[in-house]
Order: C-alpha cells, then sequence, then structure tokens
C-alpha cells in the first residue's frame, strides 16, 4: 500500500452501542473500496474485522481492528470498535489514536446507552464526532425519531446532511440537503437526480436550517448570508469541516451498511470534513519536567505512540502504533523511554482486519504495526534515540468483576501463568493477581464476557484448561471479652517425650491492631529459649484460623505462667502448648467473625440514585452520602459488605441499563452479624 500525507489521512473511529452495525459498516466501506469481492456478514462470520474464532461465535466485536482503505485521493485507517461495555477499553484505545469519531446509531434502536457514555467519552477527549444512522432497510426503522434522539441527547451540534428515500424495505437512497438533489441506489450503484416532489418542502426546510447551523460558527459567513448572499459550497464545506474539527458541529448522515446504500457517500464526507491528524494540531509529550509539542510533520524527527499490542499466531508479539513525526522506514531505530532500550522496526505493515499488508514507509499521521518489538508494549513511545520524550500513556481501566482460576491439571497449572502474562500483553484490562489470604488465583476484568472469553483463550491459544469459582471473601475472626486459658502439651510415654504448659490470657485489641505479644513471665516458669516457641505457636494457630476457620486478628496474648519439665520440654512442646491455649482462651474469649467492608462509590443518572440506594441498603450497605457528579450525575458513597458486591459489575449494569458505574476499594473489617455465621463458618458450629 503507498503512502499518503498527513493531510490526506484519516483515522477514523467506528464506535456506537453494541450490534449497531459498525463491523457491517466497515465491511461495506471495504467492498465499496473494492478491497474485497464479497461483503462478509457478521452471522455467518465471514466479515474483515470479526475475525477472532470467540467474535465469531458470538457474532459480537471484542476487540478493536483496523482495516484502512483508499477513497478519492485518501487514506482511511477504519477502527472498527467493540460496542460491548465489556470491551470499553478497547474503544479507549482506538479514540487515542482516532482523530474522527463516526458514531453508528441504529435506526431501529436509536440513541443506545453505550451510544451516550460513548459520546460522553469522545467529548471529554476532545474529538471529532459525526453520526452514521444505520438499518434505514429495517422494519420500524426511523430517522426522525433517531434525529430527535439526536438532538435531545447530544444537543444543537447535531447537523442533518442527508434525508432518507423511502422508509424501510422502500429505504434505497438519500437527499443530499447540501447540494439539494437526490443520490439512490435501486441498481446498486450511485445515482444522482432530482428531490422527489414528495419531499421537497421538507428538504428545502431542512437544507435553510443545515447552512444556517453551518454559517453561524463563522461571523464573516453568518454577515453574507444575512444580507442574502449566497454562501458557495466549498465555503460550507469548509465552514462545516471547521465546525467538526472544533467538535461543535456533529454531522448526522445516514444510509443502509448491509444494502450499500449511501456508504460512498459516508467515505466522500470523512474525506472532505472530517479532520486529518495534521488538523487535530500538535501531539503533546512529556520530557523531563517539561511538555513538548510535538506537530504532526513528516520531515520531522520520528516519534511513535503504541496504542494496541496484539499476539499474532505466526509472528508472535506485534505491535500497533501511530506516527506522530517524522517518517518510520523498516531497520528503524527507535528508543523506549520507559524501559531505555531500544528497538528496531523491521518491517513495517498495516493490518486490515487479521490480513498483514505490507508498507514501505510510515509518514506522520499514520497508523501501522510492526512484529516482534523486544520489550515494548501497549502505551509506550517509541523516540529518537537520546531524546527521551514519552507521549503519557492512557490509564490502565480499572477491572470490575473478578473470578477465581484453577488449572484443570498439573500440566495447565505448569503453563498457567505465562499463557496469562501473554494474554495480558495484548489486554490491559486484564489484571492476574494471587490472594495469598484465600490461597486463589484471581483474574480481574471488566466483566463477566469478557472473562469468559479469557477463559476460552486460555484453552484455544494455550492450551490451557482451567476451572472458575467464585472468589472466597478474606474473612477474619477476633475475640470481644478476655479470657485465659491453660495450654498443656503432655506427651510422656518412656523415653524422650514431649512437656510444656503456658498459661495465656487473650484480650481483645481495637481493629486492625493486629497481633501483640506479652511475655509476663517471672522466676524461669518457662525457660526463657522456649518463650519465642510459645509466641509461634499462637501466631501460627491465629494464621491457621480460629474457631470459625478464618485468621485471628486484633488480640493481645500475654503469657504469665507455665510449666516445663527439664528433660522433656523443648520448642516444640512449648510450640503446641501456646497453640492449643489459644484455642481453648479463644473459644471462651466472645470469638466473632469480622467480614471486610469495602468503600463504593457509585455514578449514576440522578434519576436512579433512588434505586440504587434501596439496592444497597438491600446489601446490607450504608450510604454515607451523596454528591453531585458531571453532567447531572449523582455519586452515591456508601460503605457496603465486600461479600454482598462480588458481582456488583453485573447487577448495577442491569440496575441502571449500563448508565452506572463504580470504584470500589477495602476499607476495614466489621463483626459480621450473626444470622450469617452459619454461611460463612468454615467449621459447623455444632463441633
Ligand atoms: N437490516 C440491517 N441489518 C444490519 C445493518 N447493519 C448491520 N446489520 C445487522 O446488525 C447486526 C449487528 O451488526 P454488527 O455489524 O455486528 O454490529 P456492531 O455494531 O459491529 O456490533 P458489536 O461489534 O457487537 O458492537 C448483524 O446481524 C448485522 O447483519 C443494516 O444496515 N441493515
Ligand atoms: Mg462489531
Amino acid at each position: 500500500m503507498k503512502s499518503f500525507p498527513p493531510e490526506r489521512i484519516r483515522n477514523v473511529a467506528l464506535v456506537g452501542h453494541g450490534g449497531a452495525g459498525k463491523t457491517t459498516l466497515a465491511e461495506a466501506l471495504l467492498f465499496h473500496a473494492g478491497l474485497i469481492s464479497r461483503q462478509g456478514r457478521v452471522e455467518d462470520g465471514s466479515t474483515t474485522t470479526d475475525f477472532d474464532p470467540e467474535e465469531i461465535k458470538r457474532c459480537i466485536s471484542l476487540a478493536v481492528a483496523l482495516a484502512p482503505l483508499e477513497h478519492d485521493g485518501h487514506k482511511i485507517n477504519l477502527l472498527d470498535c467493540p460496542g460491548y461495555a465489556d470491551f470499553l477499553p478497547e474503544v479507549e484505545a482506538a479514540l487515542s489514536v482516532a482523530d474522527l469519531a463516526v458514531f453508528v446509531v441504529s435506526a431501529v434502536e436509536g440513541v443506545e446507552v453505550q451510544t451516550e457514555v460513548l459520546w460522553k467519552l469522545a467529548a471529554d477527549l476532545g474529538l471529532p464526532r459525526m453520526v452514521f444512522v444505520n438499518k434505514l432497510d429495517r422494519e420500524r426503522a426511523s430517522f426522525e425519531r433517531t434525529l430527535d434522539q439526536l438532538r435531545s441527547t447530544f444537543g444543537a451540534g447535531i447537523a442533518p446532511l442527508e434525508l432518507p428515500i423511502g422508509t424501510e424495505h422502500e429505504f434505497h437512497g438519500i437527499a443530499d440537503l447540501l447540494t439539494d438533489t437526490a443520490i439512490t441506489y435501486d441498481t446498486g450503484k450511485a445515482v444522482t437526480g432530482a428531490i422527489p416532489d414528495e419531499m421537497e418542502s421538507l428538504e428545502h426546510q431542512v437544507h435553510d436550517n443545515l447552512v444556517e447551523g453551518i454559517v453561524v460558527g463563522d461571523d464573516d459567513l453568518t454577515e453574507r448570508y444575512l444580507e442574502g448572499e449566497a454562501i458557495s459550497m466549498r465555503e460550507l464545506e469548509d465552514a462545516l469541516a471547521a465546525g467538526v474539527a472544533a467538535g461543535q458541529v456533529f454531522p448526522v448522515v445516514c444510509g443502509s451498511a448491509t444494502k450499500g446504500v449511501a456508504i460512498d457517500r459516508l467515505a466522500q464526507f470523512i474525506c472532505e470534513i472530517g479532520p486529518s491528524p495534521l488538523r487535530r494540531g500538535p501531539a503533546t509529550a512529556e520530557g523531563g519536567e517539561t511538555l513538548h509539542e510535538i506537530p504532526c510533520d513528516p520531515s520531522g524527527q520520528p516519534l511513535a505512540y503504541v496504542w494496541k499490542t496484539l499476539a499474532d499466531p505466526y509472528v508472535g508479539r506485534v505491535s500497533l502504533f501511530k506516527v506522530l513525526s517524522g517518517t518510520i522506514r523498516p531497520d528503524t531505530v527507535l528508543t523506549n523511554p520507559r524501559t531505555h532500550g531500544d528497538e528496531k522496526l523491521h518491517a513495517l505493515f498495516t493490518l486490515r482486519g487479521k490480513e498483514h499488508v505490507a508498507l514501505s514507509e510510515v509518514p506522520a499521521g499514520d497508523i501501522a504495526a510492526v512484529a516482534k518489538l523486544a520489550n515494548t508494549t501497549t502505551g509506550d513511545t517509541l523516540a529518537p534515540r537520546g531524546t527521551p520524550v514519552r507521549i503519557p500513556p492512557a490509564p490502565a481501566p480499572t477491572p470490575l468483576l473478578s473470578v477465581a482460576i484453577r488449572p484443570k491439571s498439573k500440566g495447565d497449572e505448569d503453563k498457567l501463568m505465562t499463557a496469562l502474562h501473554r494474554l495480558q500483553d495484548e489486554d490491559r484490562s486484564l489484571l492476574v493477581r494471587r490472594d495469598d489470604e484465600t490461597h486463589q488465583t484471581l483474574l480481574s476484568g471488566m466483566g463477566e464476557t469478557h472473562l469468559a472469553i479469557v477463559t476460552e483463550r486460555l484453552q484455544r491459544k494455550y492450551g490451557v484448561a482451567v476451572e472458575t469459582e467464585d472468589v472466597l471473601v478474606a474473612y477474619r475472626e477476633t475475640i470481644t471479652t478476655p479470657a485465659e486459658a491453660e495450654g498443656k502439651y503432655k506427651k510422656q510415654t518412656g523415653g524422650h517425650g514431649q512437656f510444656g504448659v503456658a498459661f495465656i490470657r487473650v484480650e481483645p485489641l481495637s481493629r486492625g491492631a493486629g497481633f501483640e505479644f506479652v511475655d509476663q513471665i517471672v522466676g524461669g516458669a518457662i525457660p526463657r529459649q522456649f518463650i519465642p516457641a510459645v509466641e509461634k505457636g499462637i501466631a501460627e494457630t491465629m494464621a491457621r484460623g480460629g474457631v470459625y476457620g478464618y485468621p485471628v486478628v486484633d488480640a493481645k496474648v500475654t503469657l504469665f505462667d507455665g510449666k516445663y519439665h527439664a528433660v522433656d520440654s523443648s520448642e516444640m512442646s512449648f510450640k503446641m502448648a501456646g497453640s492449643l491455649g489459644f484455642h481453648d482462651a479463644m473459644a471462651k474469649a466472645g470469638p466473632v467473625l469480622l467480614e471486610p467492608v469495602s468503600l463504593l462509590e457509585v455514578t449514576v443518572p440522578a434519576a436512579q440514585q433512588g434505586d440504587v440506594m434501596g439496592d444497597l441498603n438491600a446489601r446490607r450497605g450504608r450510604v454515607q452520602g451523596t454528591e453531585p457528579g458531571n453532567d447531572g450525575e449523582q455519586v452515591v458513597v456508601a460503605m457496603v459488605p465486600t461479600s454482598e458486591i462480588q458481582r456488583y459489575a453485573i447487577d448495577l449494569r442491569s440496575l441502571t441499563g449500563g448508565r452506572g458505574r463504580f470504584r470500589a476499594e477495602h476499607d476495614h473489617y466489621d463483626v459480621l452479624p450473626q444470622h450469617l455465621y452459619d454461611k460463612v463458618a468454615k467449621k459447623p458450629q455444632s463441633e
């Protein structure tokens, strides 16, 4: 594929709610560009960008896929993004290198939750946006209804550039509001003609609204327009492009990806009014204490940002990068400021779905790929040797849901961690950790589907079979009243026996105080060298678990007397004496179970605050307060037992229709209510 100057590159993320038609639209654009001989279908797994077996199995996109095409002397790098909420980090990665977000909205379902969530994300990034209203061929499809929803949700910047001709099965073209012409696709090819009579008055009215909406962003144009002067098409397009680049105007176009109606026009609009990387302005890089502006200049110093990493079955690690400055050619050597290591970029290529397309060079503004970088991963910068500037990496996503995994066999166990690290290399939202208290290996991700896919990939890609189980809650135990006990360990049946007696007193300590051992032995009741053994025995018993089987905390243990035998006493006997003594003392000291409590912050639209608070109360939560969030949202702060929010990511999504988000962190331990003991205690209370 030849290289294009930055002003002729368009980096376009296709974003929107799951099922709106992004992958199908990417397919239609590739078909229109003549890059594929047949338009694939999501239903039979024949599309270019949904190539992963897990994607084909579920008919949804799971990761962002790159698909470049040429149109009208431009290079459009399509970034087909997943719509399902679990894969939001993939969309964030794509938006970090896109210069335009095209929101795909189904004319049947209209504006949906993820449309709003992603719109806010793009707005926070200051990313130019436009909308493609898709599926106009479907039953119950309505452009008007969708347009109303777009306006009421996203405001006055919404500017329709087209109106559909025909509805549902009759949909076969569009009326272009800028040129006042009709383009129909009855033969599969675009045919330009006059606006149908029945649409003329509506078209004229909307045309005027559109022109007003465009010129309003430019004082000189507004003045001339109000004086009745005709504004040329070129001027209108330039003003429109300026409004889009400024993130003030959001053009709305429409069509059908499956029927291939008005797909060519979307490609044309992307080229004519979509911003190039040049128009997006310089990137900002950190270098030492200062920030550097990096202009998108192909003749500048080579600088690239790695926005995604893939584990390719044939070539291993593939790094997807965007060139921010200079022109990268094969065998260019750059430095990774994070590792201070050099990386040689051997063969350069781009990806069209899973297909590798060779590139002779990659100029500033373009997106490409390279294989086998030694030590570079997502979020890294590749900079000129000796100039350690770094593009601030996007923050790693915070996982929302965890499961425990267990390898099915010894063989699986040996391969597990390596395989997990390979998966983490291409998925920053995947976290793996070992919980030393519950001895579980925990996998944390963005949701149930995400974690299910990870376990499927472990099997398919790395041949590692695992079972998943619920995450165990790290309960603890403590005491509530002082108690004393005698720990006696005596085995004297002739020959060298064992003998040790330890008298201990246990007393409760404040929450979080841990374990305190006090030696009050006087008069050599227990020889000095054996006293640490008593402490060790007690500490191990506390760690192993008390009367309910959980680690014991927040207790002061005083060793105040004892007995020993000149021959049979040993460290072992006093360790046992300490252990037995503690066990008995604890049983008399009002033992209670402690449960971990999390501090939870739930951000929801104000209208759903009541439901969320009610739900938290039902989870034995205590709402601490609420505070206003951004854009009319409310933040509910609560203390909730951790056991009650293990699946909160899933529950909150269904409670709020996907509009709620939360952050949870461990806060403290609290006494578990009595009625839950039978469920939690490892040892049945009757024993
Ligand atoms: N009738 C009709 N169906 C469409 C159109 N575009 C997409 N579809 C269908 O809508 C369904 C979802 O399409 P996808 O392209 O997978 O949607 P997506 O937005 O990529 O979905 P995610 O990857 O899950 O976010 C598929 O069954 C498509 O065949 C269209 O223009 N008309
Ligand atoms: Mg898709």
